[in-house]
């Protein structure tokens, strides 16, 4: 055997014996749990108010509506279920319950419900119908169960109120298989009867009956409010939260929009706002633009939060036409956003890396497995994209492997400006958490420079992603970042001309 030969043999010895791998760093506490990580990963769900309110052109239902008022004529269930599916929704949340105590299902506890009303000749159960069509379609259900409750008597009287809506509670969670979320309201009327509520004893209940559900509530415990119902986060928004600073019924919405960089619970956030003007529907109302929808999209599932979009059945029972049609444009045209991740196109490298399975390239991978990590104890944190020809962008993502904690502080993106070579700053953020969208004028550029300035702990990026959104594009002036329904419409009659 030759000398070379000897040698082509070790080194591919040598390379067929790949090193240990370098373990990944640690998890920075607090973490989401199980339910909460697929609760985010889930992105956004479909709110449905329905009740007496539907038929009585109400929003606050005084609980003294006749149950006979109750009459959907041609309720479907499935196609609620469809029309969230097709939309991209993970989930539906039904208010079992609303402030007006009427159940709509079968509640052995009260008289005050669907088997009082004509629909289905009083033997209907909305929640069991919802609970098949769910199942059959393969997505997650969640409930609504008021504590204020302006029908029973026994609202104001603590402890026979606590015993009433935990016999209600364990209705819901042990009859309909699997409930997701638990929606816990916490509005009361002023002037209410006083009335304490036994929260830990519920959520341990809820908890023990359905583990695999999350507890949405103003202060968690798994899920908080964000502190308004215009579906908006704040532009900085943590998981991160103190449950001891917050108090269910009475808020400080700050708090509740932004999260606490130094908390000690990981609480992520949920956005509600309704299609239309009123949580139930009334025939006088109509759906929001499809450009609100998206604005709100970038301001709630883009700043770290899961939306929750109101769609309320009409008093025929089913999701109103002119509603579908919003969400379907809504739906089309987050495709064709962020269908086209521009990144792709890109050479990925990176400051340093922790080792080569965390390399620049992980962030062009879908799902939090992946990420790219720095080296430790370094100055900077760069991840670098070169592409091959000039790209025009407006928009940019960022995801950070939250099983890992929520690390981001502050960062930056960072273009080569063609002309001059000289490095801009292109939008500055603070929180990036699972998910973060930033809209800024159009750019163009060959170079690009993902800065993260400041973070609690090495930064992990799981994903980045660069588009062009034609509808949010405000030309030159990028101080006017904002949808115009007009441009909408004409990309409308651009194509009816076609
Ligand atoms: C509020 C309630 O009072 C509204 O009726 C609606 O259910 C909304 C989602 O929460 O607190």
């Amino acid at each position: 055997m030759s000398l070379l030969t000897l040698l082509l043999f070790f080194s591919l010895l040598s390379l067929s014996k790949s090193s240990p791998l370098k373990p990944h760093p640690l998890p920075i506490p607090p973490l989401p749990s199980s339910q909460q990580l697929q609760w985010q990963l889930g992105s956004m769900a479909m709110f449905l108010h329905f009740g007496p309110n539907t038929f009585t052109d109400s929003e606050w239902g005084t609980g003294k509506a006749d149950p006979s008022v109750f009459n959907p004529t041609h309720l479907n269930a499935t196609q609620w279920v469809r029309t969230a599916k097709a939309s991209g929704f993970s989930r539906v949340i039904l208010t079992a319950k609303h402030h007006d105590g009427f159940c709509l299902w079968p509640s052995e506890y009260t008289d005050y419900s669907v088997k009082s009303s004509p629909w289905r000749n009083g033997t209907g159960d909305v929640v069991a119908e919802l609970a098949s069509a769910a199942a059959a379609e393969g997505i997650g259900l969640g409930l609504y169960l008021s504590p204020w409750d302006r029908h029973d008597g026994a609202y104001g009287k603590t402890v026979e109120y606590n015993e009433f809506y935990l016999s209600q509670m364990t209705e819901l969670l042990t009859n309909y298989g699997e409930i997701k979320e638990v929606w816990l309201d916490g509005a009361k009327g002023e002037g209410e009867k006083d009335i304490e509520y036994f929260f830990t004893t519920w959520f341990s209940l809820i908890h023990q009956l359905q583990p695999g559900a999350v507890i949405f509530s103003d202060a968690g415990p798994d899920v908080r409010w964000i502190g308004d119902e215009a579906g908006v986060a704040g532009s900085t928004c943590w998981s991160l939260f103190n449950r001891t600073d917050a108090k269910i019924g009475d808020t400080d919405p700050l708090y509740s929009q932004r999260g606490d960089g130094f908390g000690v619970d990981w609480v992520p956030a949920e956005c509600d706002v309704s299609i239309r003007p009123g949580w139930f529907w009334h025939a006088l109302e109509s759906p929001k633009p499809v450009a609100k929808l998206l604005e709100i999209y970038y301001d709630s599932v883009g700043r770290n939060c899961l939306f929750l979009l109101n769609v309320p059945p009409n008093s025929s029972g089913l999701i109103s036409e002119q509603d579908i049609k919003v969400l379907e444009e809504f739906s089309e045209l987050k495709r064709s956003i962020f269908a086209n991740n521009l990144a792709r196109k890109a050479f990925l490298n990176s400051s340093s890396v922790r080792g080569s399975q965390f390399g620049a390239e992980n962030v062009l991978e879908e799902g939090l497995d992946k990420y790219w990590a720095p080296e430790e104890k370094q100055r900077e944190w760069e991840l670098y994209l070169e592409f091959q020809d000039p790209v025009s962008f407006n928009v940019l993502e960022v995801r950070e492997p939250i099983q890992m904690g929520q690390r981001v502080a502050s960062f930056h993106l960072e273009m080569r400006n063609i002309k001059s070579g000289k490095w801009e700053r292109v939008v500055t953020a603070k929180t990036v958490g699972f998910k973060r969208l930033l809209r800024f004028r159009r750019c163009e550029s060959r170079s690009l420079k993902l800065v993260v300035v400041k973070a609690r702990a090495d930064p992990l990026i799981s994903y980045v992603g660069i588009y062009m959104d034609k509808f949010s594009d405000s030309g030159r002036d990028s101080s006017k970042i904002t949808i115009t329904r007009t441009l909408q419409e004409e990309l409308v009659l651009n194509d009816s001309r076609k």
